[in-house]
């Protein structure tokens, strides 16, 4: 079983986390994280905290000269905003008569969080149900990416759409790669200059935007997953990882929600054998099938909203004087769908480090490798 627990609010000291099960003897490479955080933190319409953090991992233990040691992997991703928010959110004492949020976000945690936890500061929900707690996540996921890489398992993706304008085109998983240096990563010139025109627009009218993306696993052998356990099925449980994302409100397999227009003949994939090998030629479940993996590629889009905090501001009620008013807004990111990206990989990286570590165990990497080896 490979784990991830995760800690810290989004202006306190720092992000914690702690992975469990991973196996000894794995290659870590600091820089690589390092780099997949400098990802997360990219991308056309990002808003004024981003130019404040510059997001490094630390690893505090379970790592030793570069190499797992089999114990749980502890790291943390320091909040350099805490310096600005000490006074107000140290644990040791902080004035909490500042800083408060009652004019709540609508889309947000916020009320729904205040009546829950019994709090009358919105603060006290917002600190974690914050996206900054994604920077671990994806700390989590390049070690969970470092895993699978080690069985010739890859995860990439790219930006679909963004508010509505979307690339249409098929790209193989080898072109995904160039997403990432692109400023929306997605992969259609033309709609990606429209996308971003369209994101200055919304930043000119206070309003945000959100997006779908595309996350490919390549290289999964076939069998990770279960038809026999309904909580196992590998479906059920990417998609559940994607919808664990703040913002995220839609996830879907292959053709997702477009094959339930389509007669069947049009929907599943015929199975053909070559050189004593079962192909498909085409891909319509999503490298999917009875909540298994069929050794095609995998295929997951995830719908993120727009960030519901909205520089204009939302008609909403102040929680502290049950008046009607406008929902509070300091600075806000018009779109993270880039980061949104990244964390999606991240998590699906991780959900599925679980369910391969599931079935394979091994206390060591050799041993994981020797296991998944001997699969068909
Ligand atoms: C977030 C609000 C913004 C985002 C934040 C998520 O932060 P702030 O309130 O400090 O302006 O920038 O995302 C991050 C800090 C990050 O690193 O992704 C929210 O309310 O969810």
């Amino acid at each position: 079983m490979i784990k991830l627990t995760t800690a810290g609010e989004s202006h306190g000291k720092m992000l914690v986390g702690i992975l469990e099960g991973l196996p000894s003897n794995l290659p870590v490479n600091i820089e690589e994280i390092d780099g997949q955080l400098a990802l997360r933190q990219s991308g056309y319409g990002r808003g004024g905290r981003q130019k404040i953090e510059t997001d490094r991992v630390e690893i505090l233990s379970g790592v030793r000269n570069r190499l797992t040691l089999g114990s749980p992997v502890a790291f943390c991703v320091k909040n350099a905003d805490y310096e600005n928010w000490r006074p107000y959110m140290a644990a040791e004492g902080a004035d909490v008569t500042q800083k408060t949020l009652t004019r709540v976000r609508p889309g947000h945690a916020d009320l729904t969080g205040m009546l829950k936890y019994g709090h009358t500061d919105a603060r006290n929900v917002l600190e974690r149900a914050s996206a900054r707690e994604t920077a671990v996540r994806v700390a989590g996921g390049a070690l969970a990416k470092a895993y699978l890489k080690q069985l010739g398992v890859k995860i990439s993706g790219y930006v679909v759409s963004v508010c509505g304008i979307k690339d249409g085109k098929f790209h193989t998983f080898d072109e995904l790669d160039g997403a990432k240096s692109r400023p929306l990563f997605m992969l259609d010139d033309n709609k990606e200059k429209q996308a971003m025109a369209l994101i200055d627009k919304l930043k000119a009218e206070g309003d945000t935007a959100g997006g779908v993306v595309e996350i490919r696993v390549n290289g999964l052998k076939s069998g990770f997953g279960s038809c026999m356990r309904y909580a196992d099925k590998l479906d059920a449980v990417l998609c559940g990882a994607m919808l664990s994302v703040q913002a995220i409100k839609g996830a879907e397999v292959g053709l997702g929600f477009a094959c339930a227009d389509l007669a069947g003949s049009r929907v599943h994939d015929e199975i053909f054998i070559k050189d004593g090998k079962y192909t498909r030629n085409t891909n319509n479940a999503g490298g999917i099938e009875g909540g298994m993996s069929n050794g095609e590629e995998i295929v997951l889009r995830a719908a993120m909203k727009p960030i519901p905090t909205l520089m204009k501001g939302l008609k909403t009620v102040d929680t502290a004087n049950g008046g009607a008013c406008v929902a509070a807004s300091e600075r806000s990111d018009v779109a993270a769908i880039c980061a949104c990206e990244i964390v999606l990989e991240s998590v699906v990286a991780l959900a599925l480090a679980d369910v391969v570590s599931a079935r394979l165990g091994g206390d060591n990497l050799k041993e994981v490798k020797e296991r998944y080896s001997l699969l068909p």
